[in-house]
C-alpha cells in the first residue's frame, strides 16, 4: 500500500497546551502520533511503501468547500494574535457567538485577540505561527494521495474488465498519514485539532473533476465512513445538503463534540438519507463495533453504490485513548480493515484521532493491514 505523508506534518503545528476537564493539559494531537504511525509503518515495508511527493493542488479545492473570511483568518490570526499581546502558545476563543449571547446592536469584535471565536468552535484548534502551512500542507498531502486513488481505481476497472482481475475481494488502497486532521473543520469553523477538513477537499474534489464524470455526465460517487471515535460535525456539515457524497459516522454517543451526531441527523433537501449517524455506548466491544460497522455496511455503503470510499481514519475507538475510546482492543483493527475491504470498492484512508501514542501504530496498521487481507 502506498502511503503518502510528509515531514512537515511532524514539524509545522505543535501547540503546547491545551484544556480538559478545565485543567491545562498538554496537546494530545502531538507530533510524537506521525513518528510513531510512519516507524510502525517503515517496519512493515513488505506492506507499505512511504513516499513524501507531495504535489500543490493550490487554493482552489480548498475554496470549494471552506469560506474565503475563514481562510484569511486562519492564515493571519497568529500574527494579529501576538501583536494584541495574546499568549505565544496559539490563538484560542476569549468569547465564541453563542446564539443566545445578546448581541443587541449587532457588535462585532475587531482583531484575533477579540474575534477568534467567530471562526473557531472551541479551544483544542489553537492556531500556532505554522497552523495555516501545517493545515494546508496536510490538505495537499491528501489531495496527491487522491490523484492517486484515481490511478489505481481505473487500473482496477480495466484488470477487471479485462478479466485479469478476477474479483473485487482485493481492491486498491491508500493511506494519507497528515495531521492536523480534519473531520470537526466545518465551511468556516475550526476547532477539534481540525483547520481545513483534508477529507472534505479530497471527496468534493474526486467529485468535481470533469475527466472522471460517467459518460452519461454524472460526476463519480463518493462514500466517506467515519470511523473516528469522535462525531464528524465538519465533514457532516459540508455535506448535509447534497446527496454525493455520503457522509456515515460510527461514534461515542454524547462524546466530543457532543452537540452533533445524533442518529437523527440525517441530511436536509436533496441531501435527506444522506447522513448517517451510528452513535455507539462507550461499552462498546470488538464484536459490538465490528458488527455496527457492518450493518452500516450493509444497510447504506452498499446500496449507495460509490465509485470510491475515504474513510476518516481515528483509532480514538482504542480503550485506552487518553481523551476517547470505546472497550475496543488492537484486535478488532484488522477485523475493521477486512469488514472495509470487503465493500471491494478503491479506497483512501485519511488519518484523523487516535492518542494512545503507545499503541498508535500498531492500531493502525491493523486496520491497513486487515484492507489488505494480511492479518
Ligand atoms: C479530535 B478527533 C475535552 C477537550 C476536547 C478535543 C477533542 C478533539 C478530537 N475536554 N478535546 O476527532 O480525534
Ligand atoms: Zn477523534
Amino acid at each position: 500500500m502506498k502511503v503518502f505523508t510528509s515531514k512537515l506534518c511532524t514539524t509545522l503545528h505543535t501547540p503546547e497546551f491545551e484544556f480538559h476537564g478545565g485543567a491545562q493539559s498538554q496537546h494530545y494531537e502531538c507530533p510524537e502520533r506521525r513518528e510513531a504511525i510512519l516507524k510502525y509503518l517503515e517496519s512493515h515495508s513488505d506492506s507499505f511503501e512511504v513516499t513524501e511527493h507531495v504535489e500543490d493542488f493550490g487554493y482552489e479545492p480548498i475554496k470549494r468547500v471552506h469560506k474565503q473570511g475563514f481562510l484569511n483568518y486562519l492564515e493571519t490570526a497568529y500574527d494579529e494574535w501576538i501583536l494584541e499581546g495574546g499568549h505565544p502558545n496559539g490563538v484560542m476563543p476569549s468569547t465564541i457567538p453563542h446564539y443566545r449571547l445578546a448581541r443587541l446592536g449587532g457588535q462585532t469584535p475587531t482583531n484575533s485577540l477579540t474575534n477568534a471565536g467567530e471562526y473557531c468552535f472551541d479551544m483544542s484548534a489553537v492556531i500556532t505561527k505554522d497552523t495555516f502551512k501545517a493545515a494546508w500542507n496536510a490538505a495537499q498531502v491528501t489531495l496527491t494521495a487522491t490523484k492517486d486513488l484515481v490511478r489505481v481505481a481505473d487500473q482496477y476497472e480495466k484488470g477487471l474488465a479485462a478479466g485479469t482481475i478476477v474479483s473485487r475481494e482485493a481492491p486498491p488502497g491508500l493511506y494519507a498519514l497528515v495531521r492536523p486532521p480534519g473531520h470537526h473543520a466545518q465551511s468556516d469553523l475550526c476547532g477539534g485539532y481540525c483547520f481545513l477538513n483534508n477529507v472534505g477537499i479530497a471527496a468534493q474534489w474526486l467529485i468535481d473533476r470533469p475527466e472522471l464524470r460517467h459518460k452519461d455526465g454524472r460526476p463519480k460517487k463518493v462514500a466517506i465512513i467515519d470511523i473516528d471515535f469522535h462525531h464528524g460535525n465538519g465533514t457532516q456539515e459540508l455535506f448535509y445538503k447534497t446527496s454525493n457524497p455520503l457522509y456515515a459516522s460510527l461514534h461515542g454517543r454524547d462524546a466530543y463534540p457532543h452537540f452533533t451526531g445524533a442518529a437523527t441527523e440525517r441530511g436536509e433537501g436533496e441531501g435527506l438519507g444522506f447522513s448517517i449517524n451510528v452513535p455507539l455506548p462507550r461499552s462498546t466491544s470488538d464484536d459490538e463495533y465490528v458488527e455496527a460497522l457492518e450493518k452500516l455496511i450493509q444497510e447504506h455503503i452498499i446500496p449507495y453504490d460509490a465509485d470510491y470510499i475515504i474513510i476518516s481514519l481515528g483509532v480514538d475507538t482504542f480503550k485506552d485513548d487518553p481523551i476517547a475510546g470505546f472497550l475496543v482492543t488492537s484486535e478488532a483493527y484488522p477485523r475493521i480493515g477486512n469488514a472495509i475491504r470487503k465493500i471491494g470498492l478503491p479506497t483512501l484512508f485519511v488519518q484523523e484521532g487516535g492518542y494512545c501514542v503507545e499503541k498508535l501504530g500498531l492500531n493502525v496498521g491493523g486496520i491497513l493491514q486487515g484492507f489488505l487481507g494480511k492479518v
